[in-house]
Parts: structure tokens; sequence; C-alpha cells
């Protein structure tokens, strides 16, 4: 592998930046943004270019019982740029009204804009929030402004009905190479809760670092978060058990779904230099800061490397509501397969056991445990068959390194990055179909899609915001829109529209040349 150590920061914050639009504004009843212009693309749109609904100072949004704190979360987002008191109420007229109602898919919604008021109806409330993220986009880019602004806030007429393809949508962020501090994941869930990412995967181990305590083995996160434990020895840090209960709350709150991983029986250098007992010999091996990969292995034929996992497992588990644990299995390429197959055999189940579904990348696929246990298996490689993954029988969720792995470099002239896997560009992560990729895994398998971000050359929240702006929206509306609605010059000209948004937002992203931004 190689990197490109140029700070990512200098960079982003060295680009133009966006002046105000929207100045001479479109005719009276008409909207600069038009009802399809949103990001993932919407299943079915009825504009009605006519039939604008306008906020004023009086519009009221009403909601009651569950919806109610999903209309509170649309409120807090419209209040600063308008500079209106958009009260939460359980009726009222004119209103932006929240309402429950059966028939709709997980996730799904519909929205009807008319000049007299707007409706945004699901049948439970993750369906409101999807719905909710759209009509943030219809206002223009002003209403990303933290103070008020003086804009004509009109959001287009029409209908709109909407529904995710996939129901697994997700963003992975390693916490390993690099120790990112609550306040970036917090950030970072904003992000990509705007886009109906619904989850969030946190690589929480690896050769370099520890950073989940687990109250059984202290060690881990005394030695394996201590300060230096991060690539080329900066950083350092762990998750508090309070700081993950906090961060599965905030994520929540944001119908996204946290997915811990703790990486076994490779990658797992720092738990053994807290404990030589893990390793086969006894001995501890020295701390690595460097990039090197599979030097790694947990011992499969000691009985105390069970006592680990299942007390890991345990202690994940019972502060994980979300169905998810995954439990690594990559690169273990100094595990003997048969000690492999031992490893699987009994570690597979202890999820299992502790009641959540065990998910691996693709490499678990090789132990017959992982069909027995129903795991879910992350695709990770380049190329299109995978006839291991096939052999599985399980739920797949699509990761090529190729098309979504964020953490490679967007071409050979932009600092930051890896190469390993090539450069990704805008459009190479749009253009491919996830129902495809995989010609021997059943289109039905397909669980989703997730885009990971490993932390190697990573530092703060600009560099993690570089390199998953503007690629991990195009994962998100792989994820998200109907196949029917792929298009990249459609994609392109709405992304280049969102530029204003992320400024406003203060998010750095990368303005790739595919794009013309506004
Ligand atoms: C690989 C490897 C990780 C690296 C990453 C860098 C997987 C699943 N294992 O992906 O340890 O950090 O590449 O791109």
């Amino acid at each position: 592998m190689r990197t490109a150590r140029i700070g990512l920061t200098a960079l982003a914050l060295a680009l133009p930046t966006f002046t105000a639009t929207a100045a001479a504004g479109p005719p009276p009843g008409r909207t600069a943004i038009a009802l399809t212009d949103v990001l993932p693309a919407v299943a079915e749109a009825v504009p009605a270019p006519d039939a604008a609904f306008r906020l004023t100072p009086d519009t009221v949004i009403t909601a009651s019982g569950a919806a109610t704190a999903v209309a509170g979360s649309l409120a807090a987002a419209w209040r600063p740029a308008t500079g209106f008191a958009l009260p939460v109420t359980e009726t009222g007229d004119r209103a932006i009204a929240l309402v429950l109602e059966p028939g709709h898919p997980a996730e799904g919604y519909r929205l009807a804009i008319r000049a007299g008021g707007v409706e945004l109806a699901a049948t439970r409330p993750a369906g409101l929030f999807a719905g909710v993220q759209t009509l943030r986009q219809l206002l223009p880019a002003e209403i990303e402004a933290r103070s008020a602004r003086h804009a004509r806030w009109v959001l287009p007429g029409g209908r709109i009905k909407d529904f995710p393809r996939y129901a697994y949508r997700g963003a992975m962020l390693d916490l390993a190479r690099h120790f990112h501090e609550p306040a970036e994941i917090r950030a970072y869930i904003d992000r990509i809760s705007r886009f109906k990412i619904n989850h969030l995967h946190l690589h929480l181990s690896d050769d370099q670092g520890w950073r989940i305590r687990i109250d059984s083995w202290p060690r881990l996160t005394a030695v394996g978060g201590a300060p230096g434990t991060g690539v080329g020895g900066a950083g350092g840090g762990f998750l508090t058990k309070d700081d993950y209960r906090e961060l599965v709350r905030y994520a929540a709150d944001r119908f996204v779904t946290v997915v811990p991983e703790i990486d076994m029986p490779g990658h797992v250098n720092a738990a053994q230099v807290a404990y030589p007992e893990l390793t086969c010999d006894g001995v501890a091996p020295r701390p690595r800061t460097d990039m090197r990969v599979g030097y790694s292995s947990l011992c499969a034929d000691r009985e105390v490397t069970y006592r680990f996992a299942a007390d890991v497992i345990r202690e994940l588990a019972e502060m994980t509501p979300g169905p998810y644990l995954h439990v690594g299995g990559d690169e273990a390429m100094s595990t003997p397969h048969g000690a492999y197959l031992r490893f699987q055999r009994r570690v597979l189940p202890l999820v299992r056991a502790h009641g959540k579904i065990p998910v691996g990348w693709h490499e678990i696929a090789q132990s017959p445990a992982a069909a027995e246990n129903d795991a879910v298996i992350q695709f990770w490689g380049r190329e299109r068959n995978s006839p291991s993954v096939a052999a599985a029988g399980s739920r797949v969720v699509l990761s090529p390194a190729n098309r979504t792995y964020l953490d490679m470099e967007y071409d050979l002239l932009t600092p930051g990055g890896l190469d390993w896997a090539g450069a990704i560009e805008v459009r190479d992560a749009y253009d491919w179909d996830p129902g495809a990729l995989l010609s021997d895994v059943p289109a039905e398998r397909v669980l989703g899609v997730e885009a990971p971000l490993w932390s190697e050359t990573l530092r703060d929240l600009d560099d993690i915001e570089f390199l998953a702006f503007p690629r991990l929206v195009a994962i998100a509306e792989l994820g998200w829109s109907p196949r029917s609605a792929h298009d990249w010059d459609s994609f392109r000209s709405r992304l280049g529209g969102y530029g204003p948004r992320w400024v406003r937002q203060g998010v750095r992203f990368h303005r790739s040349p595919e794009v013309r931004w506004s």
C-alpha cells in the first residue's frame, strides 16, 4: 500500500467558497429547486410546479405521538435560517403535517406539497425521518445557514412516493488506526443520516489499537488505547462504555443503527500487547504503528482465546441494542486454515448466544459455521465473482473495495488516501449495480451496501469529510434508489446542486472535476 501523506485539511481549506445563490430567484409560485432535486433520488415524483408551498412566520408543524420527535427535528433544522418559531403542535392550518398511517414499506413515506399545506406520511417514525431528509433538500441551500437569512422559503409543489431498495445502507468508520473523538463520530452521523444511510459500522479494534472499554479485560484500552497507538504513533484514545452508549443513542435518534466490530482472529496485535496469553507462545509482541496487515493471530487451540472472545462479545452485545455484531475475520494470513475454521466454529455461535446476528468480512464464508449461524457476509473484494460468498448461502452486504472504499484516493493528483484498490472518482463509486455485482449471489440475498472508511491516512473530521464526500452519496443512492433511477447525468447534476449546502454546513468535500458545482 502507498499513502499520500499530505494533510487533507490544508487542501480543503484552500478551496474557494461559494457565494449565496438565488439573488434574482424564480418567478413567484415557482421554485429554484425541482421536486426531483434530491439525493438519493426518490422512487416516484409527480411535480405540480404551480402548487408550491411557502413557509411564513406563522407556519406550524403538526404531529402527535410517535411522530412528535421527528417533527421536532425538522423544526430544529429549519428554525435558525428562517428565524421562524415553527412550533410543533397537534393541529393547525396551512401546516406541515407529519402523519403516521399504515400501508407504507419499511422506511417508506409519501409527501404531498400543495399551496395550502404539506403532508408527510409514513407507517413508522423511520419513514418520517427519511421524508424529512427529502424535505430539507427542497428548500434553498440558505436553509443550512446557522443564523436568520432573508430568502423565499418555498417548497416545490407535487407528490413524492419513496422507499428504499435495500434495508441496509451503511458507512464504516475505523477508530483503530486513528481514534476519532465522540464529537467527530456524532458529526459523521449527522452527515451520513442526511442521505438516508441507516447503519454505522464502527471498526473498534485492530493491530494498532483497541478503542472500546471491556471491563473484564481492562488492559485492552489501558494499553491499546494509550497515547501513541495510532498509525505513525499519532493519536490514541478509546470509547468508554458511556461514550459508546451515548453514541448509540445519538445514532438511534437519527435512525442509524450502530454495528460494532471486534476484528478476530487476525488484526489483534493491540490485544496481544495488552494480554500476551492471547498469543500461541505467550510472548508479548511489540506494539505496532505501521500499516502492514496479516501478521497477528489469536491462538485457536488455547481456551483463553474463547474466554476472551466470549467476554468481549458479551460486553459488546450488552451495550448494543442493534441486531448485528461484527466479528471481523479478514486477512487472517497467519492463522492456519484449519485453525481459522475451528475458531469460527466456536466464535460465530457465541454471537448468536448473545442474541446478535454475526457479521463478518467475506473470509468467514469459508467456514460452514457462517451459514449455520446465518451470518451476514460483508464482501470487500474487487473481483466480480466470489464463489466462497455464494457457497455460504447467507445474506451479503456489498463493499467492493474498488467502488466503495472511501479511503482510496480520488485520482493521482488529489492528495490523501490509499491506492491498493485503485483510484475511485465519483463516477467509479456510482456506476455499478449492487444487484448484479456478484453473479452467483441471487439479488434477494443482497442485504445492502456499505462504504468503509479506513483511517490509516486520516487525522481529523476534515479528513473524514473530504474522503467521504461526495463518494458516500453515490453509495447512498445505490442503496436507496430504485435501479430504474440510476442515471449518472442526473446524479452528477443533483450533486453539483448540493455543493452549496456542504459549504454552508462547513463540510469539506472533494470538488470532483466530474461534477459541475453550483
Ligand atoms: C482492507 C483491510 C484493512 C485495511 C483496508 C485499507 C479489509 C476488510 N481489511 O480491508 O485492514 O485498513 O483494507 O483499505
